[in-house]
């Protein structure tokens, strides 16, 4: 098996990797949409499980959860790491949960950073990079409220932002189309760079343009989410059950799931990444290397230091194996030299040889002729 084979195959057997955070207040159904997005349980209601009536009155501020699943798309195997951060927005104050989340995102940044600086890699390292943000606003049926803006326009310089309305269909059509428009211009007015399905007019394909303008259309999704299904006529559907029917999760007449669905582990999770990555990460890095520069200020110092250190350690190994390869090569001189040497002897003494042996045989036939005569004489 060629080594090719053996990486495709290791590849494949891994999947492609995505990480996707879920923000939002508690109740917005941050849970049940995970659930539906993986079509299994894969968190527990954060209401169900922790809720203790003792602790109600404390703020306990927002806890960073992380949980990986394997899915499959269409044939293609996602690892997907999703981050869900229950407890946001349920304080007063909520400037240390702002703080929570932004240095969980940047940490990963700089795990990439230091990663990235390393003489040998570490084979077992995890690119835990957040590639998506789906933010959670609470169904008003107005536009964004103080906490929303915030958020969005903190955490947009860190990771691609997705707003979305929460429990949908608790508003009416007519609201839902009023809210969405309020909350798109409310984002427009304050500035906020959420991830708006980027294309451009003059350089991508006509499909392209299409589909990314579509999504924008619906921008902020309206999402609807259940992990119970119902028998709709003759088929089990995921849905929420209402006196006069259902509401069928996956239906686009009835909310924006699947669309987001689709986008997220689909059309859009590479250019997510290929954002994350390339303009974001880069735009993460520049920041720390120059502040360090600029600033020489400790939280910049890391990864400057970091970067310089490596640089230093790089060619500290090259002068090394220049030194080495410089020794080999006069080593070799060395033995080529010696070796000619030898040879030169050699030759010489080979000529010595042969001149001796010149020399000795004519004698010997000298002798020769001299015992002949002799035997000649004696035999007379
Ligand atoms: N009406 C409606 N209720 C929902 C929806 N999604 C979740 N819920 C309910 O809202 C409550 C809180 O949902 P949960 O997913 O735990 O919210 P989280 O706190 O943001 O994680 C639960 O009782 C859910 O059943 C939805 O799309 N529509
Ligand atoms: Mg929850």
């Amino acid at each position: 098996m060629s080594s090719t084979t053996i990486h495709r195959k290791k590849n494949m057997k891994k999947g492609i990797q995505f990480c996707l955070m879920v923000a939002g207040v508690s109740g917005t159904g941050r849970t049940t949409f995970i659930n539906s997005l993986c079509n299994r349980k894969v968190i527990s209601s954060a209401a169900a499980e922790n809720y203790d009536p003792k602790e109600a009155h404390q703020e306990k501020g927002v806890t960073i959860r992380s949980v990986g699943v394997e899915l499959e798309e269409d044939g293609t195997r996602i690892s997907l790491n999703i981050v869900d951060t229950p407890g946001f927005g349920d304080s007063i104050d909520n400037e240390a949960s702002f703080a929570e989340i932004l240095g969980y995102l940047e940490r990963q940044y700089d795990d990439i950073l230091a990663e990235e600086s390393r003489i040998k890699r570490n084979p077992r390292f995890r690119d835990n990079r957040v590639h998506a943000l789906v933010y959670f606003i609470t169904p008003t049926g107005h536009g964004l409220r103080e906490l929303d803006i915030e958020i969005m326009k903190r955490l947009s310089a860190r990771v691609n932002v997705i707003p979305v309305i929460g429990k949908a269909d608790s508003l009416t059509p007519t609201e839902l189309a009023e809210s969405k428009k309020l909350i798109m211009e409310d984002i427009e007015y304050y500035k906020i760079p959420i991830y708006n399905f980027p294309y451009d007019v003059e350089e991508d394909d006509e499909l392209t343009i299409d589909e990314n303008a579509e999504l924008r259309s619906k921008l902020p999704f309206a999402i609807v989410g259940s992990d119970r299904t119902y028998m709709v006529d003759g088929k089990e559907v995921l849905a929420r059950k209402y006196p006069w029917g259902h509401v069928d999760v996956e239906n686009p007449k009835h909310s924006d799931f699947i669309a987001l669905r689709n986008a997220l582990l689909g059309s859009h999770l590479a250019d997510l990444k290929e954002i994350t990555h390339f303009s974001l990460y880069e735009n993460y890095r520049t920041e720390r290397l120059s502040k360090g520069v600029a600033s020489g200020s400790d939280a910049s110092l890391n990864a400057e230091e970091l970067a310089s250190q490596s640089f230093m350690l790089k060619e500290e190994q090259l002068r090394r194996e220049e030194e080495k390869l410089r020794e080999i090569e006069l080593k070799v001189q060395r033995e080529i030299t010696e070796k000619r040497q030898e040879l030169l002897m050699r030759e010489h003494e080979l000529r010595e040889m042969e001149a001796r042996f010149a020399r000795e045989s004519s004698v010997v036939s000298q002798d020769d002729a001299t015992t002949s005569s002799v035997i000649t004489a004696g035999g007379e």
